[in-house]
């Protein structure tokens, strides 16, 4: 399943972009805690690539904490400062104020050298939709200025939002590259919610879901939907989908059982878990 879209407002979306970057200090790049890799725009990851840049793990309440701190490190290792948050339940923020903080201090210091008073530092967030971007600057506000919704798309233009730390916050619509290469990464963000629900085929999502949690979360895939190990070994992925569909008490609506599965994941009924583990995307 390659997926493939480009509206119109995704490429003026990303145009947006590249035209603001000459006027902000910063950019924070928001991704979804569970997909570390999967969830960043390789377009944008161009764009911004010249600029300073931090990027924060976002939805970290609903990621496995073992892979996040692996996560950081690996980004740390490729040069970038990066900080988990939960912003939902605000959980995370100081942290993340002191890194912007910290990383524009040689600016605030020339500001100050200079007397320059009144000044105003800029940050732009970016990534892709329903990673929770306005949500993160609604908390750095401190009041809820940014609409959210849980659903992708919900921001439609840029809108800049004033704070009182002398930082001027920029938020942006989400955006997602013209083509999903790797399928894998399709799915991913899919079961995320990033993409809309209408553009999937949720039986391929839910199918993908069930051999990760094989591989990874056999206990709590087991545990959820009490099932027998010798059944689970005798069966592949889809007898399995086709087995659950039946339990579940759907007949044979396996569209049913997979949105479901897909519910499930996204409602941590097999506990918190990351569809991207460190080092696969490494292997050749
Ligand atoms: N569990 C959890 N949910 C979150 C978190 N942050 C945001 N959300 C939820 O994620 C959904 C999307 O949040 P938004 O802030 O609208 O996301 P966005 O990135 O601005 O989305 P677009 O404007 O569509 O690109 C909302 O339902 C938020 O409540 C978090 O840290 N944890
Ligand atoms: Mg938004």
């Amino acid at each position: 399943m390659v997926m493939q879209w480009y509206p119109g407002h995704m490429n003026k979306a990303k145009n947006q972009v590249q035209d603001r970057l000459k006027m902000v200090d910063i950019v924070l790049e928001i991704v979804d805690a569970r997909l570390p890799f999967s969830s960043r725009n390789p377009v944008l990851e161009q764009i911004i690539d010249q600029k300073k840049h931090i990027i924060i793990l976002n939805k970290s309440d609903l990621a496995d904490p073992k892979r996040t701190k692996d996560w950081k490190v690996n980004f740390e290792q490729e040069g970038t400062k990066s900080v988990e948050l939960d912003a939902k339940h605000n959980k995370g923020l100081g942290k993340l104020k002191d890194l912007i903080r910290g990383e524009l201090s040689d600016k605030i210091a020339k500001y100050e050298a200079n007397g320059v008073k009144n000044y105003r530092i800029k940050a732009m967030c970016i990534g892709i939709p329903n990673v929770g971007k306005s949500t993160i600057l609604n908390r750095i506000v401190g009041k809820n200025v940014a609409v959210t919704g849980n659903r992708p798309g919900v921001t439609k233009n840029q809108n800049w939002l004033k704070t009182d730390l002398g930082i001027d916050l920029l938020d942006t619509p989400g955006i997602l590259w013209p083509k999903i290469d790797d399928p894998k990464v399709g799915m991913k963000l899919a079961l995320s919610g990033a993409i809309k629900d209408k553009i999937y085929s949720p039986d391929d999502v839910a199918i993908y879901a069930l051999n990760f949690m094989e591989t990874y979360y056999i206990d709590e895939l087991m545990d959820a939907y009490e099932i027998d190990r010798t059944d689970l070994y005798n069966s592949t992925t889809p007898e399995l989908l086709m087995n659950l569909t039946k339990k579940f008490g759907y007949k044979d609506d396996y569209d049913k059982a997979s949105r479901k599965i897909i519910n499930d994941v996204r409602k941590l009924r097999f506990g918190r878990i990351t569809f991207d583990v460190p080092g696969e995307f490494y292997e050749e």
